[in-house]
């Protein structure tokens, strides 16, 4: 058995294939909702490693629906089994206890389908970035374009520093520009109106909307 430490847990996601790597203290997590910390996942989780990856800046300049839809399920794909290399290798090297979080889903709730914990706020929380108005994780140096996935663990590891300042200058063409209204509220995204431009045809679902990401002055980071 090996010690187990910030520096060897991120070689282990970049390793792995992860372009960013942060890691987030379980009791910071005391505003998610009950069901949703890291510790109703993973008893005795200490800490939370978030894991993400940049779509190419084509997928919001040039793709259309159909290629942005296809390049996010795989990318999805890999993060998910990204996070699994990282969980075993953990286990396998220190003996510590570790669960993969899936980058796509996790769980149903009174029929609507969860993650198992945010992914956004585990990611502002390692200091990957900060919710900005259009509800998306935006790095300084990634933009939007980054997708998260997770892992918990019951190793205490030293966490990152948050971005110690907001990107978002709330110019507010995400809000004027989603056809859903998602946005209206600042305190509550419309998951249900966005939802609904995730449509079902031949039997795949296919994203038809990705203005939010598109229009913000920040995509592509600072
Ligand atoms: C389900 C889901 C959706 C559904 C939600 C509706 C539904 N339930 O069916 C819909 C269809 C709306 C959706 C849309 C999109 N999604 Co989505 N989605 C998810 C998914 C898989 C789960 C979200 C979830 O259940 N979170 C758990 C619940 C409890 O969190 P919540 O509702 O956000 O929480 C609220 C409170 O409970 C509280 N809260 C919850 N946890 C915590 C923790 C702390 C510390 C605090 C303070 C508060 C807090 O704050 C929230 C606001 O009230 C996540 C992956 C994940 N696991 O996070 C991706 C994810 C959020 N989606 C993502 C993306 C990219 C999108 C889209 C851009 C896709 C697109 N169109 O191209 C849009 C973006 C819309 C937008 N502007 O935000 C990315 C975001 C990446 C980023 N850079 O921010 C994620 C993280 C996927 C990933 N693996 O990277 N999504």
């Amino acid at each position: 058995m090996t010690e187990l430490n910030r520096d060897i847990v991120k070689k282990y996601g970049l390793n792995a294939g992860a372009s960013v790597v942060g890691i987030v203290a379980c009791k910071d997590f005391s505003l998610a909702p009950d069901g949703f910390k890291p510790s109703d996942n993973l008893d005795g989780c200490r800490s939370v490693i978030v894991l993400g990856v940049p779509f190419p800046q084509e997928a919001l300049t040039s793709m259309s629906n159909v290629e942005y839809t296809a390049l996010r399920n795989a990318i999805l794909t890999k993060m998910t089994d990204i996070a699994k290399i990282v969980a075993k290798q953990i286990t396998k090297q220190s003996g510590y206890r570790a669960k993969a979080i899936s980058a796509s889903g996790g769980k149903y709730v009174d029929g609507k389908h969860y993650g198992t914990i945010s992914l956004k706020h585990a990611a502002e929380l390692a200091g990957l970035g900060v919710i900005t108005r259009n509800d998306l994780l935006t790095s300084p140096k990634y933009g939007n374009l980054l997708w998260f996935s997770a892992v918990l663990t019951d190793a205490d590891l030293i966490p990152d520093e948050k971005v110690p300042y907001n990107i978002c200058v709330n110019c507010n063409k995400c809000v004027e520009i989603c056809p859903s209204g998602a946005l209206n509220n600042p305190a509550l995204f419309g998951n249900k109106e966005c939802g609904k431009f995730f449509v079902v045809e031949n039997k795949k679902v296919l994203i038809k909307c990705f203005l939010c990401r598109k229009i913000c002055p920040y995509r592509f980071g600072e």
